[in-house]
């Protein structure tokens, strides 16, 4: 069986990073071992949220998962509470990375906006660990704070490939850039390879509404179908339609979970599609 390691913080309510990540990769096939960043009581939309920063557990982790011996098919690093950890997982990518896939999705803002914890600061040093990844998985917000390009709701395709040879250019392999559109209807994900120098898309039909945690129910579906074998681009088609779906089940809960995505409901459909 594969083992992935994912590196992420625990919100304890609020369906996102760990609680999201744990159960889509482990239905997916693949072992799933975890390096907290932070528990936090919720996500950082809620108001009054704890926050207990795990920086100093990371280190003493690796250090005895490497005595160990312990070794990982993939290493996939989601929300990282704070600067320092950056350069911790910089460390962790030269520890543990040879032969293993190192896919970054530099969770930290959305909408044209970073997330309270974050800074322009921090986004550039982000941008220092996507260059050490193979895949990146940036949303369009993301991808702009890193690159310091101006954010745009509605962006062109010339924008959005500019983006994403920009964001390889940094030094990752390929890069996705998820949650854009290129008309009113539809929104999904296009990628770029730049060693074979190719874009690829995928589109479902938009819907209305907009969730927390959707972009780590996507990561973690990406990460789990390339374990089972899948290339990126029939990753990113599996991923995205399980986030639009999860997305699609919620908003017929009249908004009852405004903070998160019933993926739970999705995932019998999801390993089903797997075992195809
Ligand atoms: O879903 C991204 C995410 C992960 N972890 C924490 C967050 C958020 C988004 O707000 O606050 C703590």
């Amino acid at each position: 069986m594969k083992r992935i390691v994912t590196v992420q913080d625990i919100s304890c309510l609020g369906k996102c990073s760990l609680t999201v990540a744990l159960p889509i990769i482990s239905a997916m096939g693949t072992e799933a071992v975890i390096l907290p960043t932070a528990v936090l009581s919720t996500h950082t939309m809620f108001k009054g949220f704890t926050c207990k920063d795990l920086s100093d557990q990371i280190d003493p982790i690796a250090e005895h998962w490497a005595k160990e011996g312990f070794t990982f098919d993939a290493i996939y690093t989601g929300y990282l509470a704070s600067t320092p950890q950056i350069n911790q997982m910089i460390d962790f990518f030269e520890r543990f990375g040879k032969n293993c896939l190192k896919v970054v999705d530099p969770a930290m803002g959305d909408n044209g906006k970073l997330y309270p914890a974050f800074d322009v600061a921090f986004a550039r040093e982000m941008a220092k660990l996507c260059a050490k990844a193979d895949i990146v998985l940036p949303n369009l917000t993301e991808a702009c704070f890193m690159l310091d390009l101006p954010y745009s709701e509605t962006p062109t395709k010339e924008f959005v490939y500019d983006v994403l040879k920009k964001m390889t250019d940094l030094g990752a392999k390929k890069a996705l850039l998820t949650g854009v559109g290129f008309d009113e209807e539809h929104l999904g994900v296009v990628g770029y390879d730049a060693e074979t120098g190719t874009y690829f898309e995928y589109f479902n039909e938009k819907v209305p509404a907009k969730y927390h945690g959707t972009g780590d129910i996507f990561s973690s579906c990406v990460v789990g179908a390339l374990m089972a074998g899948k290339t990126l681009e029939e990753a990113s088609a599996i991923a995205a339609d399980f986030t639009s779906e999860s997305i699609r089940v919620t908003l017929a809960d009249k908004g009852e979970h405004w903070y998160g995505v019933h993926f739970e409901e999705v995932i019998p459909a999801l390993v089903k599609r797997m075992e195809q």
